[in-house]
C-alpha cells in the first residue's frame, strides 16, 4: 500500500468579535460565567494535554485502554470514513487505527477542533499511517457537523467519534440537541462511538479536577489570562482561586474562579467594566458524570441503537458503540 496522506484545512475566520460578545454576555449573568470552549487557546490546549497525563486525571488512560482492547470491533472493515469531533492530540485515533490492524481498506479521516494547535498535533500523530487521507477542520463541533450533512457516496460508511467525555461538558438539553445533530449527519448503519466518564467517589472526582500540582488551576485561570491577552482585560490573576465542586444533585463537577479580594475589572475590547466582591465566583465549566444505563438511554432517545458498551472498572469510564437507526 502506498502512503496517501493528504491534509486539507478549512478554517473559520478569526472570531475575536464573538469571543468579546460572549465574554460580555456571560460575565454579566448571575451567577457570572464564561463558556468552557474558551479554555482552549494555545496555552489552554497545552495545559489540557498536561492534565491528561496527571495521575489524578485517569479518563484519558482508561479510554485509551478500552480503544486498544476493542479496536477491531470498533473500526471494522466496512468503515470508510472516520469523523472525530474534538481531536485532542490525535493519540486516540492513532491507537484505534493501529489496533484495527491491516485488514481495513482506505480510510478518510476528518478531524474537527476549535484549536489550531490541537489539529496540528493530531496531524503529526496521524502522519505515519498508510492508505489514509486526512482533512482537518478548524471549527466548532456544530460548524464542522454542518459540513458532513451534504451528499455522500453510497458506499461510504461513517464512524463518528466523540471521545474524552467531551459530552460531559454539555448541559443535558444541549447534549440531546448535539446527539441529534450528530445523528442527522449519519445514515442508518453508520455508527457513533461515545467516550463518557462515569460517576465515582467524590474524593476521586475532586482530585481529578483540583490536582495537587495545580495544573487544572492554571488551566482554569488561563481563561482570565486569555481575556487579558486578547481583549485587553485587567483581571489580577493572583486575586482569583481555582475551585472544583461536586454537585451531587446534578451529577456534575463544576469549575469556578473565586475572587479573593474586591476588584474593579475592565475589559475594553468587550466594552465591559464591573466590580467583583470578595467571595464572588465565575463559573467556567460543568463536567457531567453518568451511569452506564443513562448513556444507553441518551443514545436511544437520539436515534441510536447500542451495539456494545465497554467499561473500565478500575477508573470507571465507558465506551459505547451505537448504530444509527
Ligand atoms: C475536555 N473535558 C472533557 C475535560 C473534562 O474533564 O471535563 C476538561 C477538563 N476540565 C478540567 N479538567 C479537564
Amino acid at each position: 500500500m502506498t502512503p496517501t496522506l493528504t491534509t486539507l484545512h478549512t478554517t473559520t475566520p478569526g472570531s475575536k468579535c464573538r469571543f468579546a460578545d460572549d465574554v460580555r454576555d456571560f460575565l454579566t449573568q448571575q451567577p457570572r460565567q464564561l463558556p468552557s470552549r474558551y479554555l482552549y487557546d494555545e496555552l489552554g490546549s497545552a495545559l489540557f494535554e498536561a492534565i491528561c497525563r496527571l495521575p489524578w486525571y485517569p479518563l484519558t488512560r482508561a479510554e485509551l485502554r478500552l480503544l486498544e482492547a476493542h479496536a477491531r470491533e470498533i473500526l471494522d472493515a466496512g468503515v470508510t470514513t472516520v469523523i472525530e469531533l474534538g481531536a485532542g492530540s490525535g493519540v486516540k485515533l492513532s491507537a484505534l487505527i493501529a489496533g484495527a490492524g491491516t485488514g481495513r481498506g482506505p480510510l478518510d479521516l476528518h478531524i474537527v477542533d476549535v484549536s489550531k494547535s490541537a489539529l496540528a498535533e493530531a496531524s503529526r500523530a496521524l502522519e505515519g499511517f498508510e492508505n489514509v487521507r486526512l482533512v482537518t477542520h478548524e471549527r466548532t463541533y456544530e460548524a464542522g457537523l454542518e459540513e458532513f450533512g451534504h451528499a455522500r457516496s453510497v458506499t461510504e460508511r461513517r464512524l463518528a467519534l466523540f471521545l474524552g467525555s467531551n459530552i460531559g461538558n454539555f448541559d443535558p438539553p444541549g447534549r440531546d440537541v448535539f446527539l441529534r445533530t450528530v445523528r442527522a449527519t449519519l445514515n442508518s448503519r453508520d455508527a457513533l462511538l461515545l467516550g463518557v466518564d462515569l460517576v465515582k467517589p467524590e474524593r476521586e472526582l475532586l482530585l481529578a479536577y483540583d490536582d495537587p500540582l495545580g495544573v487544572t488551576a492554571a488551566f482554569n485561570l488561563n481563561l482570565l489570562a486569555r481575556i487579558n491577552r486578547e481583549l485587553q482585560g485587567d483581571f489580577e490573576l493572583d486575586g482569583f482561586t481555582h475551585r472544583a465542586l461536586w454537585n451531587e444533585k446534578r451529577s456534575r463537577i463544576e469549575m469556578h474562579l473565586r475572587c479573593r479580594r474586591r476588584q474593579r475589572i475592565g475589559i475594553p475590547d468587550a466594552d465591559l467594566g464591573f466590580v467583583m466582591a470578595e467571595g464572588e465566583m465565575i463559573w467556567t465549566e460543568s463536567s457531567y458524570k453518568y451511569d452506564p444505563p443513562e448513556i444507553v438511554s441518551m443514545l436511544e432517545s437520539s436515534g441510536f441503537s447500542v451495539r456494545a458498551q465497554w467499561i473500565d472498572s478500575v477508573d470507571r469510564f465507558a465506551l459505547t458503540l451505537a448504530e444509527a437507526v
